[in-house]
């Protein structure tokens, strides 16, 4: 009997994760390389949705943080400003790209800061109930800045 119910709740389990990874799939994901005592480190990424109605990215988890939030970068009068976001929405059939400057994963209190080339785990919860682990790397920023400006101070 109980192992009926197991079975039965597993095949639900796969079934659901199946149909969850035909509609979302991340690529170039990556976090960015912070100093050893860095109280918070960003997480980028590109965010595809297949089907034919907005998903919103609404959680995410990693276990060497102590909290997790989704950002985006807003220019307000003129000064880059982080704020907080509820959900990350990923358009039908369209893409998010997730970078500096935009939205962001923002991980916050390490336990300890990963060391460029390390793999965190992330988990991607979504509003239509599907989950997605993303294995991603922490590399440098791929982007050549001539300045640094005010929104690259906030996240360093
Ligand atoms: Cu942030």
């Amino acid at each position: 009997m109980i192992t009926k119910k197991i079975v039965l709740f597993a095949l639900f389990f796969i079934t659901n994760t199946v149909l969850a990874q035909n509609y979302i799939s991340v690529t170039e994901s990556w976090i960015r390389t912070a100093p050893p005592n860095a109280p918070m480190l960003g997480g980028f990424m590109d965010i595809n949705n297949s089907s034919d109605k907005e998903i919103k990215l609404t959680k995410v988890n990693a276990k060497e943080f102590k909290r997790v939030e989704l950002h985006r970068t807003i220019d307000v009068n003129g000064t880059m400003k982080m704020m907080k976001q509820d959900y990350i929405p990923i358009p039908a059939n369209g893409l998010t790209k997730l970078e500096p400057g935009s939205w962001h994963i923002m991980f916050i209190g390490p336990v300890s800061v990963p060391k460029e080339g390390d793999m965190v785990m992330l988990g991607l919860s979504f509003d239509d109930g599907s989950k997605l682990m993303v294995h991603t790397t922490v590399k440098k920023s791929k982007l050549i800045k001539h300045n640094h400006d005010s929104m690259e101070m906030n996240h360093d």
